[in-house]
């Protein structure tokens, strides 16, 4: 099949294919994380928003398909979001999705924008509300929710309730966008939260967003699902109905893993593209957002997330090589060991030489991990960089 993808026709399909995919890195996978068990520190990460930035503009540089970079707030909180946006667009990158946090402090114990006390849902809301603000200044298109709220036990608190109070928090928030600003709400089976979660699945997600309105659109954490799920069937209905906006792209073995996206489940990744690339959303005009969602825990943190892009590319190149006329004819007639070979022989290509080809025709290394091991900068950082933070978890 290699031969197959180096034709020159198939290899520009491909190559349009690619020139199209961005993918956004997650400035919190640049800093230090863990587990609940610990947190380990490596040399060299970022002590600032700034730090996190300069690496993820070195991602870019080596893929060419890294442009932006998400925040989280508070932990990439600044006096000044336009000089920090104007920072990232020397650096080469822009400043992407906003990521909100309501569940790192004491307060949300109980839940944030969910919680009984009318209180702590005012404190959640005006922090969403804080992030649309930061995002007028970044200039970000898009604000991502996830809740980390929930129950632990039967009885706790009502459940339908709690879905009220998620929807005032949600039109209160979605009624501050800008016209061209949009809410992206995440969903996520369980935990912290252990016996109900207030947005656990696609499907309440997708309710709330229809509520909402045409701004308010479902991201899909690869992560956040039980053993098992069909992911691409989330992927097909969401984006026949309009209301896929973004991917959070990790990988997990058990749970919420955070694993690099490709590492566990390749070919599940590759199911997933090819959903996105049947329904022609790679091109950018549709809004989705391709981020990654990842700690590094255990891995030196740069390389890992340039595996993590070069994994996202390689099942969307396999993704662009299914031949789609092949596949609709053996579906039309019913053939379905033949339409499972067009979609085996494309996943069972190696692709690799064809995206070091791209990448040369583009200017770039054909092997940017081996640059980056080669351009010095992981000793630069280790040099300069002397007390790195943490991302967040268990501060
Ligand atoms: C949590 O499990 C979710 O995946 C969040 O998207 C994310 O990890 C967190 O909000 C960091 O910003
Ligand atoms: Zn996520
Ligand atoms: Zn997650």
């Amino acid at each position: 099949m290699t031969s197959t993808a180096s034709r020159p026709a198939v290899a520009d399909g491909v190559k349009q294919g690619l020139a199209q995919l961005r993918i956004e890195t997650p400035s919190w996978g640049y800093a230090n994380s863990g587990t609940r068990f610990k947190v380990f520190a490596q040399p060299g990460v970022p002590r600032s928003p700034e730090e996190k930035i300069a690496d993820a503009a070195v991602v870019h540089r080596l893929t060419g398909a890294a442009p932006s970079v998400a925040l989280h707030i508070p932990w990439d909180r600044v006096d000044d979001y336009a000089a920090l946006a104007a920072y990232a667009t020397d650096q080469g990158v822009a400043l992407g999705t906003i990521n909100a946090n309501v569940f790192q402090d004491d307060d949300y114990k109980l839940g944030s924008v969910t919680n009984p006390d009318p209180r702590v849902r005012r404190k959640a809301i005006d922090h969403l509300l804080e992030c649309v603000d930061i995002m007028d200044a970044t200039g970000s298109r898009d604000l991502k929710l996830w809740f980390s709220d929930g129950t632990n036990y039967p009885g706790q608190d009502s459940i339908r309730a709690r879905q009220d109070r998620l929807t005032e928090a949600l039109r209160e928030t979605y009624d501050r966008l800008g016209e061209s600003q949009r809410l992206i709400l995440e969903y996520k089976l369980f935990e912290p939260a252990f016996y109900t979660t207030d947005v656990p699945d696609w499907g309440t997600a997708f309710a709330h967003c229809l509520e909402l309105g045409p701004r308010a659109q479902v991201c899909i954490d690869t992560g956040h699902h039980a053993p098992g799920t069909n992911i691409e069937f989330i992927v097909a209905f969401l984006l026949r109905a309009g209301k896929l906006g973004a991917f959070d792209f990790n990988s997990r073995f058990y749970a919420d893993d955070d694993l690099m996206v490709g590492a566990a489940d390749p070919f599940q990744l590759f199911r997933i593209l090819h959903e996105i690339v049947q329904g022609g959303a790679l091109d950018p005009a549709l809004g989705i957002a391709y981020m990654l969602d990842q700690c590094h825990n255990i891995e030196t943190k740069i390389p890992a997330i340039i595996r993590s892009v070069m994994n996202v590319q390689e099942a969307t190149a396999k993704a662009l090589l299914v031949d789609a006329d092949a596949l609709a004819a053996a579906q039309r007639s019913g053939d379905v060991l033949a339409a499972n070979a067009v979609l085996m022989d494309a996943y069972n290509t190696d692709v690799r030489p064809l995206l070091a080809q791209l990448r040369e025709e583009s200017g770039l290394d054909p092997d940017p991990i081996a640059a980056y091991h080669r351009s010095g900068y992981q000793q630069q950082i280790e040099r300069d960089r002397v007390g790195g933070r943490q991302a967040g978890w268990g501060a």
